[in-house]
C-alpha cells in the first residue's frame, strides 16, 4: 500500500475529506508545543477547517518536547495525517493539512526558538498535559523543586521543559522586536491561561528578569476549554483506518464525532477564523471549564480507577457494567452536578446524558490505563473542587478510595510524575499511608475540611475493597463511621 503524502493525495479514497485550501500557499501562524494525538485531533482540525472556510496563513509548526516519534511518523508524509471520527455505524474520515512541520526540541532547539520568535507567529498554543506546568503543591505557582525545571533554571539557554523552551523563544522574540503573541493553553487545568501566565512569569522573573515587562505588555493568555476523547492509537486500528483511507498512514488518529472548544476572547493578535469552524468565544470561561473538568474528566478518572480494580480495560466496558455504570451515573447526578454553577440556559442533565453516550462509544476502546496515568496531577483538577464544595460526597470518596487502593494495595503499573514517591508508599507495610498519598495529589488538611475524617473513611474503604471487591464497594449505600 502506498503511503499518505502530497504526491499521493489524489489516491485518497472518496470517503475521505481533503483539506479545502491550497496547502503550499499557506504560511505558518501558529507554533504548537506538545504534538500528541489530542492536538492533532482537536485544535489542528479546527485550524484546518478555519483555513478551508476563510483562508489565512495559519499553518502549524508543531514542537515535540521529548520524543521524535511524531516527527518520524509525520515528516515522511509531508505532515499529512487522517482523523477518523466514529461512533457505532456513524463515521467520517478527513485528511488534515494544517501541520507544516514537526520539530523535536531536544535536537532542534534553535529552530524551535526561531519559530517562537518569528514575526509571522501570532499564536503559541500548548498541550503539554498537567505536569508540563510544573505546579507547586499549592497548585498555583511554579514548583521550584521540580528537577527538570531546576536544570533549566541553571542553564536557561538549553532548556528541556516546555516553560523553559517557551521563555527562551520569547526572549528571542523580544530581542528581534517581532511583536505581540497570544499564548493559548489547551490543557485540562482550570484557568489554564492564568496558570500559564503565572508559571512563565515566575520562571522569567528568575532567569530572564528583563523579559517580565515585555511579557506583560506583549502577551495575553486566553484560557480555553478543550474537549474531544482521543484514545492512543494502536497498530491494529491504524491498519483498519488505512483500509478506509486507501493509503498507509503512520499518523492516523481515531476519535469520536463530538468536539468542543470554548475560548476566552482575550487575544492580543489576530486568530484563525475558528468561529466558523465551531469554536465558541466567551468572556467568562470558568463555568464551562468547571463543568467539563468535573463531569467529564472527574467521571473519567473515577471510571479509570474503578475499572482497573474490576479488571476492565476500557471506558465503555465500565459504563456498561451494571454496578459500576450505575455508580458513575450517581456520582455525576447526585454529587458532581450539584457542585456546579452552570451558565444560564446550560442544560446540565442533557450534558450528562450526552457524556454517558460518549463514554459508551465502543468504537473508541478508550483504555482505563491511559486515563489512570498522571493521577497525582489530574486529581486536584478534577476532584478537589468538588471535595471542597461540600454537599454529598459519598461516591466521590469512593472514587478517591479506588485511586488510593490502586496505588497502595495493588501491583498495577503506575505511570505518574510522582511514580517513585507513590511506589515508596506502596511498599509501606504498616498501616495505610492515605494522608501521605493524598498529599501527593495536593489534597491536605489545609485545603479540605475534616481531612482526618476523610482519611479514616478512606482507610476503611480500602479494607472493604480488599474484602468484597470494588463492585460491591461502589454499591454500598454507606459504610463510613
Ligand atoms: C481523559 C482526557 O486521559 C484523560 O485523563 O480524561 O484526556 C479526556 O479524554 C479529554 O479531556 C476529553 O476532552
Amino acid at each position: 500500500m502506498k503511503r499518505l503524502g502530497m504526491a499521493a493525495l489524489t489516491e485518497v479514497s472518496d470517503a475521505a475529506q481533503l483539506p479545502g485550501y491550497d496547502r503550499e500557499s499557506k504560511a505558518c501562524g501558529i507554533v504548537h508545543l506538545g504534538m500528541g494525538a489530542f492536538h492533532r485531533a482537536h485544535q489542528a482540525v479546527y485550524t484546518d477547517q478555519a483555513m478551508s472556510n476563510s483562508g489565512g496563513d495559519w499553518r502549524i509548526t508543531g514542537v515535540s518536547l521529548r520524543s521524535a516519534t511524531v516527527a518520524g511518523r509525520l515528516q515522511p508524509q509531508d505532515c499529512l495525517y487522517s482523523v477518523l471520527s466514529e461512533h457505532g455505524e456513524q463515521w467520517s474520515l478527513r485528511v488534515i493539512g494544517a501541520v507544516k512541520e514537526v520539530l523535536v526540541a531536544p535536537r532542534e532547539l534553535a529552530k524551535v526558538v526561531a519559530a517562537i520568535a518569528a514575526p509571522a507567529t501570532r499564536i503559541i498554543s500548548l498541550t503539554i498535559t498537567e505536569k508540563g506546568y510544573c505546579l507547586a503543591a499549592d497548585g498555583r505557582t511554579l514548583d521550584i523543586s521540580n528537577e527538570a525545571l531546576r536544570a533549566d533554571r541553571k542553564n536557561p539557554a538549553a532548556p528541556t521543559t516546555a516553560i523553559g523552551v517557551l521563555a527562551l523563544g520569547l526572549k528571542r522574540r523580544k530581542e528581534l522586536g517581532s511583536g505581540p503573541v497570544s499564548l493559548l493553553s489547551c490543557d485540562n487545568l482550570s484557568e489554564n491561561g492564568k496558570l500559564l501566565a503565572t508559571v512563565l512569569l515566575d520562571y522569567a522573573a528568575e532567569v530572564f528578569p528583563g523579559l517580565v515587562t515585555w511579557l506583560t505588555e506583549n502577551c495575553t493568555f486566553p484560557s480555553s476549554m478543550v474537549d474531544r476523547i482521543v484514545p492512543a492509537a494502536t497498530p491494529a486500528r491504524q491498519l483498519r483506518q488505512a483500509g478506509l483511507l486507501g493509503l498507509e498512514d503512520a499518523g492516523a488518529i481515531a476519535t469520536e464525532p463530538f468536539s468542543q472548544w470554548i475560548i476566552e476572547d482575550s487575544f492580543c493578535t489576530e486568530k484563525p477564523d475558528w468561529q466558523s469552524a465551531g469554536v465558541q468565544f466567551v468572556d467568562d470561561i470558568l463555568p464551562y471549564e468547571q463543568i467539563k473538568l468535573r463531569l467529564l474528566n472527574g467521571s473519567h478518572s473515577a471510571i479509570a480507577y474503578c475499572g482497573l480494580l474490576a479488571d476492565l480495560n476500557t471506558v465503555d466496558e465500565v459504563t456498561s457494567d451494571p454496578c459500576l455504570g450505575a455508580f458513575v451515573e450517581r456520582l455525576m447526578t447526585e454529587e458532581l452536578m450539584p457542585s456546579l454553577r452552570a451558565p444560564a440556559n446550560f442544560d446540565l442533565p442533557g450534558y450528562r446524558d450526552e457524556l454517558l453516550k460518549r463514554f459508551g462509544n465502543t468504537s473508541l476502546a478508550h483504555r482505563c490505563q491511559q486515563i489512570a496515568m498522571d493521577g497525582s496531577e489530574k486529581i486536584s483538577q478534577r476532584w478537589l473542587p468538588a471535595l471542597q464544595a461540600g454537599g454529598q460526597q459519598e461516591m466521590l470518596h469512593k472514587a478517591l478510595a479506588a485511586w488510593c487502593y490502586y496505588v497502595l494495595c495493588t501491583e498495577l503499573e503506575i505511570d505518574d510524575p510522582q511514580r517513585d514517591a507513590l511506589l515508596a508508599l506502596r511498599q509501606i507495610n504498616q498501616g495505610l499511608p492515605v494522608a501521605a498519598l493524598l498529599a501527593c495529589a495536593r489534597i491536605n488538611a489545609g485545603n479540605v475540611e475534616h481531612f482526618g475524617d476523610l482519611c479514616t473513611e478512606l482507610e476503611q474503604g480500602l479494607r472493604i475493597i480488599g474484602s468484597v471487591g470494588v463492585r460491591v464497594f461502589c454499591q454500598l449505600r454507606s459504610y463510613a463511621g
